[in-house]
């Protein structure tokens, strides 16, 4: 049976680590005739395109921190009894919860113009607020004690001095910094989804 195998997909050393799982499953495939053929597929922005040039030890495919960078279906030759497919993400038909569509907000899975940065930012606070107060004050230096999500944000934009025309926090500058600095792990090893929020 397959099992999850946790890799960093910019080493090749790990992402080699597929290759061997991938021939156990196919121990047959091992020539030119009979290549091993893998294809990479995932949700937008995961790192797919990035697991190939791993495997490739060069930067074939082009990957940037942005949903939607492979636009079709690609053929890499890696060896003679290797070849790989990269794939444009995939997202299943219909996201049915608010919250399924604010997890993928969250984690740059879908375009920014299919959802708003201040309900992502909020929706990401309250998350970590309740699982991971210390790693929000530990950051920003501000007291937790009866705050919530809203006016978190607000503190640090009036904290980082980020203010609009009229005076006000610009809360859509301040929201933005609390996601990039998740999306960039500035937060440490901190999950928004776990399996028990599943069953
Ligand atoms: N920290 C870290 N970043 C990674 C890792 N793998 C990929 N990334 C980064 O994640 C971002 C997305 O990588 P891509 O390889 O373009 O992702 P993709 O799944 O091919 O994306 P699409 O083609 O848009 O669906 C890039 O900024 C990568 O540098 C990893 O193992 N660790
Ligand atoms: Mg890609």
């Amino acid at each position: 049976m397959a099992s999850a195998l946790p890799i960093v997909g910019k080493s090749k050393q790990e992402a080699r680590k597929i290759i061997q799982q991938c021939q156990k499953l196919a121990p047959h495939r091992t020539d030119a005739i009979k290549p091993l053929r893998l294809i990479v597929t995932g949700v937008p922005n995961v790192g797919k395109s990035t697991i190939l040039n791993g495997l490739l030890g060069q930067a074939k495919a082009k990957a940037a921190d942005e949903p939607a960078v492979t636009k079709r279906i690609a053929r890499y030759e890696v060896s003679d009894q290797l070849i790989i497919y990269d794939s444009p993400g995939v997202m299943w038909p219909k996201v049915d919860t608010v919250e399924t569509g604010l997890l993928l907000a969250v984690n740059n899975a879908i375009g920014v113009n299919a959802y708003n940065i201040e309900d992502a930012a909020i929706f990401l606070i309250q998350k970590m607020l309740e699982r991971y107060p210390e790693a929000l004050s530990d950051r920003y230096k501000i007291e937790l004690e009866g705050i919530d999500a809203v006016a978190f944000i607000e503190s640090i934009g009036n904290k980082r001095g980020m203010r609009s025309r009229g005076g006000n926090v610009d809360f859509e500058r301040a929201a933005q910094l609390v996601v990039t600095d998740y999306r960039h792990g500035r937060f440490g090893r901190v999950s928004l989804q776990i399996v028990n929020d599943l069953i």
